[in-house]
């Protein structure tokens, strides 16, 4: 029987019943009995393998199909009533259009298969900010994934009561088609349908699906802000705790920087630093004229390559029980799990991604690329004592970044807030020759939203100047790029736990507490004000790497025109008016 009586909620699960037609509908409660008969049938069929016991407590690893191993931008789409509403960054589809294609697809197919009905709450149940959602799938590896990424259960329906007040989310793994695979969002009715996928970011609606696109466009409507940033809380050695949120593009070090450990200098100190959220922000105006923010999630979705002990201990140490490994090498010696670089020798006796035989020989990878852990955040060594409060964490900045070779120094600030909105919105990354072949391309991710924004990114644009004009106390708004290179191409700043000071830097500039000079782009440290003791660097390599060269940046500034230029009528004038000022200083 349904665990509710909200008549919104149990007329729309009738009708997904109705179309769908599952032999059987089970109501997730959020039970650690529950979990458990599940993961024990999950191990029955193989969609779960269980691994060792006392190695990797409560973790199991699950395959993906083959053809199923990351988020398919192509394929995901906005399906506002208007598709101007959507803008030029977002597939579109009329709304009735998608529903009929999608309904086609859903009609039967969970035939045969259990419905699984997933309340959940992004933010902690309690919190005014947090949203309720409703994730109906039919597959196992969701509900599990769902239990560890969100708050799950009674508690949930509780919460929503009888309001009509949630996002409605579906999911059919159907045949796992690629072709017909569609990451569908329906802003105004608060919806959103996926089929045809079981990889996580398709399918774990609360993640990119609700918390990103569907929030953001609610934070358009309601004054917040739905961003993809992780928060980081950093405490001096005289015991405050500043908070800064940060948006990177993929493979420019997040999930490192969320989880930084200080250099030894800094930690012999006092510094400490604090992990709140690795992936989504929600933001708001505090009563202080501040801006607040909250992590919706309860878990980490991380890539594995490349996480080891040197890169993201905590990270590492967050996968140490309760997790689910996807895609990664099953090591058969010990049914352990195991990822390029994550020890320097390969297990020998060892199944790949697809579960084939790895050979010793083989130059294939063993892990995928996309392989990912799906890890409890309150396993993270170093999650803040603020990961749960209902009020989020007052922050300092906001630091946007990208990898750039030449173009922009270690650090800049912005002038102001507007303009701050302009660094954001302009950001990037060039591509490394491992992703395309060709090296150097900028490809422009604003706010690093481009594949999450689910609205037009000029009206995104203007809310974020709109917000910025609410505040009395904004944070200040920096760029940073760890990734200069010197002649060779080997990267000068030495990145990791060593970002943390230009952290302390950033957080100096917020309280008035360190001069800087003033550039064309903004303001850059003067050399002397980063400390280096610890570090290989000396501050005539520091004032290289915030030098400015102007021809450089002509180039981005007539890079950014071209980029503008998609978007017409909806680019905020305080957006041209930037670009001009911009222009103007490199004449
Ligand atoms: C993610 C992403 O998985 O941004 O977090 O792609
Ligand atoms: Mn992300």
């Amino acid at each position: 029987m349904a665990p509710t009586k909200n008549p919104h909620l149990l007329a729309w699960i009738d009708e997904v019943t109705k179309l769908t037609k599952p032999d059987e509908v089970m109501w997730i409660t959020g039970e650690e009995s529950q979990l458990e008969d599940l993961r024990k049938e999950g191990c029955s069929t193989g969609e779960m393998i269980k691994l060792n016991e006392e190695k990797l407590p409560g973790c199991y690893l699950h395959r993906s199909d083959r053809q199923d191993v990351a988020r398919v931008e192509g394929r995901t789409f906005i399906c506002s009533r208007k598709e101007e509403d959507a803008g030029p960054t977002n597939n579109w589809m009329d709304p009735k259009e998608m529903y009929d294609l999608l309904y086609s697809i859903a009609d039967g197919s969970m035939k045969g298969r259990t419905m699984y009905v997933i309340p959940f709450s992004m933010g902690t149940v309690d919190s005014p900010f947090a949203k309720i959602g409703i994730e109906v799938t039919d597959s196992i590896y969701v509900v599990l994934s769902m239990a560890i990424m969100t708050r799950v259960g009674n508690k949930v329906l509780e919460a929503l009561g009888d309001s009509p007040d949630y996002t409605k989310g579906l999911h059919c793994k159907d045949k796992l088609d690629p072709e017909k695979r569609y990451i569908s969002h329906f802003p105004e009715d608060n919806t959103i349908i996926s089929v045809n996928s079981g990889y996580g970011g398709n399918v774990l609606l609360g993640k990119k699906c609700l918390a990103l696109r569907i929030a953001s466009h609610l934070g358009h409507q309601e004054g917040w802000m739905a961003e993809h940033m992780l928060i980081l809380g950093i405490e001096d050695p005289e015991g405050n705790v500043r908070y800064v949120t940060g948006a990177f593009p993929s493979a420019c070090g997040k999930t490192n920087l969320a989880m930084l450990i200080p250099p030894e200098k800094y930690r012999k100190a006092g510094w400490k630093v604090y992990c709140v959220g690795d992936d989504i922000a929600w933001l708001r105006i505090g009563e202080d004229g501040r801006l607040w923010a909250v992590n919706p999630e309860n878990g980490f979705f991380g890539v594995a390559p490349g996480t080891n002990n040197k890169s993201n201990p905590n990270a590492l140490a967050s996968t140490s029980k309760n997790t689910i490994f996807t895609n990664v090498v099953r090591n058969l010696d010990d049914n352990t799990v195991w990822w390029e670089k994550m020890t320097d020798e390969r297990p020998m006796n060892a199944e790949d991604w697809k579960g084939e035989i790895w050979p010793p020989e083989s130059t294939e990878k063993g892990a995928h690329p996309n392989s990912r852990f799906t890890a409890p955040a309150k396993n993270c060594p170093c999650i803040s004592s603020e990961f749960e409060n209902p009020k989020g964490v007052p922050i300092s900045a906001i630091i946007f970044g990208g990898r750039r070779a030449k173009t922009a120094p270690l650090v800049y600030q912005s002038r102001d807030w507007d303009h701050g909105v302009f660094v954001g919105s302009v950001m990037g990354s060039e591509t490394t020759a491992a992703a395309t072949g060709e090296v150097g391309v900028v490809r422009r991710d604003p706010m690093a939203m481009l594949p999450f924004c689910g609205y037009h990114m000029g009206d995104y644009w203007q809310h974020w100047m709109d917000m910025g004009k609410k505040m009395s106390n904004p944070p200040k708004i920096f760029n940073v790029n760890w990734f200069r290179t010197d002649e060779n191409g080997d990267f000068i700043w030495p990145g990791f736990g060593d970002n943390l000071r230009v952290l302390e830097w950033i957080l100096k500039r917020c309280e008035d507490k360190v001069d800087a000079d003033e550039v064309e782009i903004g303001y850059v440290p003067k050399p002397e004000d980063i400390d280096l003791e610890g570090t290989d660097l000396d501050t005539d390599t520091l004032a290289g790497l915030v030098a400015i060269d102007k021809d450089l940046w002509r180039e981005e500034a007539a890079g950014v025109h071209e980029f503008y230029g998609k978007f017409g009528d909806k680019l905020p004038d305080k957006l041209k008016e930037e670009l001009a000022t911009l222009d103007e200083k490199l004449k």
